[in-house]
Protein backbone atom coordinates (compact mmCIF):
# COMPACT_ATOMS: atom_id res chain seq x y z
CA UNK A 1 0.00 0.00 0.00
CA UNK A 2 2.81 2.74 0.91
CA UNK A 3 4.81 1.63 -1.89
CA UNK A 4 1.81 1.71 -4.45
CA UNK A 5 1.12 5.30 -3.30
CA UNK A 6 4.97 5.92 -3.61
CA UNK A 7 5.51 5.05 -6.87
CA UNK A 8 1.70 6.65 -7.89
CA UNK A 9 3.40 10.13 -6.70
CA UNK A 10 6.69 9.36 -8.36
CA UNK A 11 4.62 8.95 -11.81
CA UNK A 12 2.98 12.06 -11.46
CA UNK A 13 5.56 14.02 -10.20
CA UNK A 14 7.92 12.89 -13.32
CA UNK A 15 4.96 13.72 -15.51
CA UNK A 16 4.99 16.96 -14.67
CA UNK A 17 6.14 20.25 -12.77
CA UNK A 18 9.47 20.90 -13.52
CA UNK A 19 10.79 24.52 -12.70
CA UNK A 20 13.14 27.53 -13.29
CA UNK A 21 14.29 29.95 -11.02
CA UNK A 22 13.90 33.38 -13.22
CA UNK A 23 13.00 36.17 -10.93
CA UNK A 24 16.21 37.76 -8.67
CA UNK A 25 14.29 38.96 -5.35
CA UNK A 26 16.46 41.73 -3.28
CA UNK A 27 15.56 44.91 -1.55
CA UNK A 28 12.48 43.09 -1.28
CA UNK A 29 11.03 43.20 -4.46
CA UNK A 30 10.62 40.09 -7.17
CA UNK A 31 12.29 41.63 -10.61
CA UNK A 32 11.26 40.96 -13.92
CA UNK A 33 11.93 37.00 -15.59
CA UNK A 34 16.11 37.08 -16.62
CA UNK A 35 16.51 40.78 -15.48
CA UNK A 36 19.32 39.69 -12.81
CA UNK A 37 19.21 35.89 -13.76
CA UNK A 38 21.20 34.49 -16.41
CA UNK A 39 18.80 32.78 -18.51
CA UNK A 40 18.59 29.08 -18.92
CA UNK A 41 18.48 26.45 -21.44
CA UNK A 42 15.64 25.28 -19.65
CA UNK A 43 13.73 27.87 -20.27
CA UNK A 44 10.52 26.63 -21.87
CA UNK A 45 10.96 23.54 -21.13
CA UNK A 46 11.73 23.99 -17.43
CA UNK A 47 13.34 20.48 -17.64
CA UNK A 48 16.56 19.28 -15.50
CA UNK A 49 20.21 19.12 -15.65
CA UNK A 50 21.18 14.93 -14.88
CA UNK A 51 24.58 15.42 -16.18
CA UNK A 52 26.85 16.33 -13.41
CA UNK A 53 30.08 16.08 -15.15
CA UNK A 54 28.43 18.66 -17.92
CA UNK A 55 29.30 22.60 -17.65
CA UNK A 56 25.82 23.53 -17.79
CA UNK A 57 25.62 22.60 -14.16
CA UNK A 58 27.86 26.07 -13.67
CA UNK A 59 24.11 27.97 -13.98
CA UNK A 60 22.46 26.34 -17.13
CA UNK A 61 23.42 29.52 -19.27
CA UNK A 62 21.64 29.45 -22.36
CA UNK A 63 24.62 31.17 -24.55
CA UNK A 64 22.34 32.70 -27.11
CA UNK A 65 20.10 34.98 -24.45
CA UNK A 66 20.51 38.74 -23.62
CA UNK A 67 22.95 39.47 -20.87
CA UNK A 68 21.59 39.85 -17.84
CA UNK A 69 21.81 42.88 -15.04
CA UNK A 70 23.74 42.85 -11.96
CA UNK A 71 21.96 43.70 -8.34
CA UNK A 72 23.74 45.82 -5.97
CA UNK A 73 22.46 44.02 -2.78
CA UNK A 74 23.90 44.54 0.93
CA UNK A 75 26.05 42.15 2.72
CA UNK A 76 24.19 40.48 5.19
CA UNK A 77 20.62 41.05 3.06
CA UNK A 78 17.84 38.68 2.22
CA UNK A 79 18.23 37.63 -1.85
CA UNK A 80 16.19 35.13 -2.86
CA UNK A 81 14.63 33.72 -6.73
CA UNK A 82 10.91 33.40 -7.81
CA UNK A 83 10.24 29.86 -8.72
CA UNK A 84 8.40 29.40 -11.60
CA UNK A 85 6.39 27.79 -11.12
CA UNK A 86 6.97 25.90 -7.35
CA UNK A 87 9.46 23.20 -5.96
CA UNK A 88 7.31 20.48 -6.83
CA UNK A 89 10.27 17.45 -6.35
CA UNK A 90 11.23 16.30 -3.06
CA UNK A 91 14.97 16.56 -2.48
CA UNK A 92 17.30 19.26 -0.88
CA UNK A 93 17.60 22.89 -1.47
CA UNK A 94 21.36 24.84 -1.35
CA UNK A 95 23.06 28.05 -2.58
CA UNK A 96 26.37 29.23 -3.60
CA UNK A 97 28.56 31.90 -4.62
CA UNK A 98 31.23 32.48 -6.57
CA UNK A 99 33.27 35.70 -6.49
CA UNK A 100 33.96 37.17 -9.93
CA UNK A 101 37.59 37.33 -10.85
CA UNK A 102 39.49 40.67 -11.45
CA UNK A 103 39.02 41.57 -15.09
CA UNK A 104 35.45 39.76 -15.39
CA UNK A 105 31.84 41.30 -14.64
CA UNK A 106 29.03 38.77 -13.25
CA UNK A 107 27.21 39.32 -16.48
CA UNK A 108 30.47 38.22 -18.47
CA UNK A 109 31.99 35.26 -16.47
CA UNK A 110 30.13 31.82 -16.24
CA UNK A 111 31.63 30.60 -12.97
CA UNK A 112 34.20 28.47 -14.46
CA UNK A 113 37.65 27.09 -11.80
CA UNK A 114 37.60 26.11 -8.66
CA UNK A 115 35.52 29.15 -7.39
CA UNK A 116 31.89 28.20 -5.70
CA UNK A 117 31.38 28.07 -1.85
CA UNK A 118 28.51 27.08 -0.50
CA UNK A 119 26.43 29.24 2.04
CA UNK A 120 23.21 27.81 2.80
CA UNK A 121 21.23 23.91 2.88
CA UNK A 122 18.11 22.06 3.87
CA UNK A 123 18.34 19.00 5.92
CA UNK A 124 15.37 16.25 5.44
CA UNK A 125 12.95 15.93 8.08
CA UNK A 126 13.26 11.66 8.58
CA UNK A 127 11.18 9.50 10.51
CA UNK A 128 10.34 5.51 9.99
CA UNK A 129 8.15 5.72 7.61
CA UNK A 130 9.50 8.68 5.00
CA UNK A 131 12.00 11.39 4.09
CA UNK A 132 11.03 14.55 3.06
CA UNK A 133 12.08 18.07 2.22
CA UNK A 134 10.42 21.57 2.62
CA UNK A 135 8.66 22.25 -1.05
CA UNK A 136 5.73 23.87 -2.56
CA UNK A 137 7.90 26.98 -2.10
CA UNK A 138 7.03 29.85 -4.78
CA UNK A 139 10.17 32.11 -3.60
CA UNK A 140 13.15 30.39 -2.32
CA UNK A 141 16.31 33.11 -0.29
CA UNK A 142 19.00 33.07 1.50
CA UNK A 143 21.46 35.88 3.10
CA UNK A 144 24.44 37.06 1.96
CA UNK A 145 27.35 36.22 4.61
CA UNK A 146 28.07 39.68 5.78
CA UNK A 147 31.66 38.87 6.46
CA UNK A 148 32.46 38.33 2.40
CA UNK A 149 34.21 41.06 0.11
CA UNK A 150 32.57 43.41 -1.11
CA UNK A 151 32.31 42.90 -4.95
CA UNK A 152 30.68 40.95 -7.66
CA UNK A 153 29.66 37.82 -7.47
CA UNK A 154 27.30 34.72 -9.00
CA UNK A 155 24.61 33.76 -6.38
CA UNK A 156 23.70 29.95 -7.59
CA UNK A 157 20.30 28.35 -7.04
CA UNK A 158 20.42 24.62 -6.88
CA UNK A 159 17.48 22.20 -6.07
CA UNK A 160 17.78 18.30 -6.36
CA UNK A 161 14.79 16.28 -7.62
CA UNK A 162 15.28 13.02 -6.07
CA UNK A 163 12.24 11.04 -7.06
CA UNK A 164 14.32 9.15 -9.75
CA UNK A 165 16.99 9.02 -7.88
CA UNK A 166 17.64 5.18 -7.40
CA UNK A 167 19.60 4.78 -10.35
CA UNK A 168 23.02 6.92 -11.50
CA UNK A 169 22.00 9.66 -13.47
CA UNK A 170 18.26 10.24 -12.29
CA UNK A 171 18.60 12.67 -9.96
CA UNK A 172 17.04 16.17 -11.59
CA UNK A 173 19.73 19.18 -11.06
CA UNK A 174 17.38 22.52 -11.02
CA UNK A 175 19.51 25.63 -11.14
CA UNK A 176 20.30 29.32 -11.89
CA UNK A 177 22.93 31.91 -11.03
CA UNK A 178 21.70 35.40 -10.16
CA UNK A 179 24.60 38.31 -10.89
CA UNK A 180 25.32 40.36 -7.66
CA UNK A 181 27.37 43.29 -6.46
CA UNK A 182 27.50 42.91 -3.24
CA UNK A 183 28.15 46.02 -0.97
CA UNK A 184 29.08 46.75 2.54
CA UNK A 185 31.22 43.50 2.84
CA UNK A 186 34.01 42.19 5.28
CA UNK A 187 37.33 40.46 4.49
CA UNK A 188 36.82 37.13 4.88
CA UNK A 189 36.97 35.36 1.62
CA UNK A 190 34.65 32.53 1.07
CA UNK A 191 35.76 28.65 1.57
CA UNK A 192 35.71 25.43 0.91
CA UNK A 193 36.32 26.58 -2.92
CA UNK A 194 34.83 23.80 -5.79
CA UNK A 195 34.17 23.60 -9.60
CA UNK A 196 31.43 22.72 -11.48
CA UNK A 197 31.32 20.74 -12.88
CA UNK A 198 33.43 18.45 -10.80
CA UNK A 199 31.93 19.27 -7.05
CA UNK A 200 29.38 16.47 -7.85
CA UNK A 201 29.80 12.51 -8.78
CA UNK A 202 26.65 10.74 -10.25
CA UNK A 203 27.45 8.22 -7.56
CA UNK A 204 27.66 10.79 -4.52
CA UNK A 205 25.25 9.27 -1.54
CA UNK A 206 23.15 12.72 -1.55
CA UNK A 207 22.51 11.76 -5.55
CA UNK A 208 21.90 8.02 -5.99
CA UNK A 209 19.40 7.22 -3.11
CA UNK A 210 16.24 5.12 -3.72
CA UNK A 211 14.06 8.02 -1.17
CA UNK A 212 10.82 5.71 -0.86
CA UNK A 213 12.46 2.05 0.15
CA UNK A 214 13.84 1.26 1.89
CA UNK A 215 13.25 4.62 3.80
CA UNK A 216 16.84 6.17 4.23
CA UNK A 217 17.78 6.79 8.04
CA UNK A 218 20.19 9.41 7.18
CA UNK A 219 21.19 11.98 3.59
CA UNK A 220 24.18 13.30 2.91
CA UNK A 221 23.97 16.82 1.21
CA UNK A 222 26.32 16.68 -2.21
CA UNK A 223 28.96 19.39 -2.31
CA UNK A 224 31.20 21.25 -0.05
CA UNK A 225 30.66 22.04 4.02
CA UNK A 226 28.53 25.16 4.23
CA UNK A 227 30.57 28.18 4.74
CA UNK A 228 30.46 29.93 7.84
CA UNK A 229 31.61 33.92 8.79
C1 LIG B 1 29.25 47.67 -7.25
O1 LIG B 1 29.16 48.47 -6.09
C2 LIG B 1 30.21 49.42 -5.98
C3 LIG B 1 30.08 50.09 -4.62
O2 LIG B 1 28.81 50.70 -4.50
C4 LIG B 1 30.14 50.38 -7.15
O3 LIG B 1 31.21 51.30 -7.08
C5 LIG B 1 30.21 49.61 -8.45
O4 LIG B 1 30.02 50.48 -9.55
C6 LIG B 1 29.14 48.52 -8.49
N1 LIG B 1 29.27 47.72 -9.68
C7 LIG B 1 28.24 47.48 -10.45
C8 LIG B 1 28.49 46.56 -11.63
O5 LIG B 1 27.12 47.93 -10.26
CU1 LIG C 1 10.29 17.71 -12.83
Amino acid sequence: MQLTTALLLLSASVASAHYTFPGLIFNGAVSADWQYVKTTTNKWSHGPITDVTSSDMRCYKDPAAPIASTANVAAGSSVGFRVDTSISHPGPLMFYLAKVPSGRTAANWDGDGAVWFKIWENRPTITASSISWPSGQTQVSVNIPSCIPSGEYLLRVEHIGLHGAGSAGGAQIYIACGQINVTGGGSKAGSPLVSFPGAYKASDPGLLINIYWPVPTSYTNPGPSVFTC
